[in-house]
């Protein structure tokens, strides 16, 4: 028996790029020559209907910038509000999603999650409906960095 080792490398080869292709390296500045920057990977955004009137976007946000900083707001022209939000638990069991107090805090070297059923960027008051591949520029204003522009995908597969 032999194993066909090439249909497997191929397959690896492709996981690969599509990984690389979702790393979205964002610069601070485009003055600055150093590697420091933001790291997002694999963005999307969807809204659960068509119809929806608000929408949620994920990703992987890592801070490579040298020094601890604090995603405090987030703008688009997607939407007239944008609000940093997480799921929480009441007494009762009962999950409601609100906005996270005080923003979300990004220590140096550090990657967080925005991932369904957790905290994510949530879109209010869309004034279209979201197509599908549509790009979506976000703005992401951090305490320290400022404001870093990002652009993010709707997937409403996802
Ligand atoms: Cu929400």
């Amino acid at each position: 028996m032999q194993k066909p080792k090439g249909a497997v490398g191929i397959v690896v080869l492709f996981a690969l790029i599509a990984v690389v292709m979702a790393v979205v390296s964002v610069k601070m500045s485009p003055l600055d020559k150093s590697n420091a920057a933001f790291v997002v990977q694999e963005p999307y955004l969807r809204s659960s209907l068509p119809t929806s009137t608000s929408a949620a976007a994920f990703m992987m946000l890592r801070n490579d910038t040298g020094r601890d900083d604090r995603l405090v707001a987030v703008r688009s022209g997607l939407s007239g509000r944008v609000e940093l939000h997480t799921h929480t638990q009441d007494a009762n069991g009962v999950v409601r999603m609100g906005p996270i107090e005080g923003g979300v805090a990004l220590p140096d070297g550090t990657t967080h999650a925005f991932k369904r059923g957790g905290d994510h960027l949530m879109f209010i008051g869309l004034d279209a409906p979201l197509s599908q591949g549509q790009m979506v520029q976000v703005t992401l204003v951090f305490e320290k960095a400022g404001e870093v522009e990002i652009s993010v995908p709707v997937d409403l597969d996802r």
